[in-house]
């Protein structure tokens, strides 16, 4: 019942094909080289590989029959221990071509499940990387078991290798369940961080975008964190929450999340849709994009199609153009005009934060208000309000005996308590530095 490892395995042949009928309208066109990507990151050596055009797929082998004989010859010449293909296949697509070429063949979706696997690293995550891969391996049984059965024929009798299958389809469907109580309970918990969080006030932005497009460094410099970034497919893979360090800056939590890529596995949408939920609690989604990449606007696409599907496409955002470093100041010039309202930065180099910042006061809070109020003696529910929002800096008395409050608030917010009789703006130069001990 054991997922195939790959990772241990060090010689893979990559089969890469463009299928005509499956090209849809926005085709990456680096696509061979994600591809080689994805298995670079799993951990897997490439030893070889093929490329081919082929019109549609076949039924039984996926790979047209003409093609799967000249791989077949190449495959024979090498040392190799399994085959990777980037498409998605059906089970008995899987067994028919490891029967034909006598090795072990992986898709696409076991490719990221395995990847996925070996990166989870927390609780949840481990959980929802499980159940993603249970689920596709049921679907395999289930298919095998359908299998058997027309094999069987008129013998009637339950073999050996058919109990088994009972007994394994048993047991992952009660694993699944099992999963499914564990991970609703973490959820749970989540959700009840969450509501302290809406308490606490802080607004949530969320780092989303294409896998390596560099959330994870822009997102350890706005918060001062070291998580991992690497230049690998899915470095990240558990989402993190942390508060932001600007002082200049509202109070916000920054969450950086999992990277998307294109025809992620329905199984894993699945599994993870609790985590990719939580996405919906964002004020605010900094969707960071990769500028020196060639398949950008593609990549673009694909990242707002998923946070539709996901039900995100009404939460405001900005796009963060990172790595500016990796192109030409004159291509850079052109791109800042034609993209006025986008942020262009490198995440690296956290000198170039300040429009980003402003960009994310402004959105979030309708700019900040910092300086100095008046409250009457009957707001002390605000004076307590202010305080557990945090954004109470300092106290005073004024000479007139008025409480005064230095706070920094959203302007927004500061409408709000203008309106309330006993508040007021007080101005700088009549303040009286009498502090209050609290
Ligand atoms: N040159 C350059 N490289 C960058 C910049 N920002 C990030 N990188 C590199 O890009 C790679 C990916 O960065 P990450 O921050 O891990 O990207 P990510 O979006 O979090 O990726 P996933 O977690 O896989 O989705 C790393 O090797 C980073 O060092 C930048 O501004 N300039
Ligand atoms: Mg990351």
């Amino acid at each position: 019942m054991k997922h195939i490892e790959i990772n241990s395995i060090q010689n893979a042949f990559l089969v890469y094909i463009d299928v005509d009928s499956l090209n849809k309208k926005n085709k990456l066109e680096n696509s061979f080289e994600e591809f080689k990507n994805l298995v670079t990151s799993s951990g897997t050596l490439i030893k070889d590989y093929v490329s081919f055009n082929q019109k549609t797929p076949v039924i039984n082998t996926f790979i047209s029959k003409g093609k799967l004989e000249i791989l077949m010859d190449e495959i024979q010449k090498k040392n190799i221990d399994l085959v990777i293909i980037n498409h998605e296949l059906s089970a008995s697509q899987t067994r028919n071509l490891e029967n034909f070429l006598n090795k072990r063949v992986i898709d696409k979706t076991e490719l990221i499940l395995d990847i996925f696997a070996t990166r989870a690293s927390s609780h949840i995550g481990k959980l929802q990387v499980e159940l993603a891969q249970l689920n596709h391996l049921s679907t395999r049984l289930i298919r095998g078991w359908t299998h058997l059965e027309r094999q069987k024929g008129g013998i009637g009798l339950r073999g050996p290798g058919e109990t088994q299958l009972e007994t394994d389809r048993r047991l992952i469907s009660k694993r699944i369940k099992r999963l499914n109580q564990r991970l609703d309970k973490s959820h749970k918990q989540k959700q009840i961080n969450r509501y302290s969080r809406k308490k606490s006030r802080n607004k949530l932005v969320a780092l989303v975008g294409y896998t390596n497009a560099g959330k994870t460094t822009l997102f350890n410099k706005i918060t001062e964190s070291s998580q991992i970034a690497e230049d690998k497919l899915f470095a990240t893979l558990d989402s993190v929450t942390r508060k932001n360090k600007n002082p200049e800056m509202g109070p916000i939590l920054f969450s950086d999340t999992v990277g998307f890529i294109s025809d992620l596995p329905t199984q894993l949408i699945e599994s993870f849709k609790a985590t990719l939920d939580e996405l919906k609690a964002a004020d605010l989604l900094l969707h960071v994009v990769d500028i020196s990449d060639k398949d950008r606007k593609v990549k673009l696409i694909k990242v707002n199609k998923i946070l539709k599907d996901l039900g995100l496409e009404d939460i405001p955002q900005i796009i963060v153009n990172n790595k500016i470093d990796m192109i030409s100041d004159l291509k850079l010039e052109a791109l800042r005009k034609r993209k006025a309202k986008d942020i262009f930065l490198s995440a690296e180099d956290s000198n170039e934060f300040d429009h980003l910042n402003y960009l994310i006061n402004e959105t979030l809070f309708n700019g900040m208000y910092q300086g100095w109020v008046s409250l009457d003696n009957n707001l002390g529910n605000i004076r307590s309000m202010l305080f557990d929002m945090g954004c109470m800096e300092e106290e005073r008395v004024s000479s007139d005996g008025k409480m005064l409050a230095n706070i920094k608030i959203g302007n927004d917010e500061l409408e709000q308590l203008i309106k309330l009789e006993g508040f007021e703006i007080y101005p700088d130069k009549d303040i009286i530095f009498n502090t209050i001990n609290n």
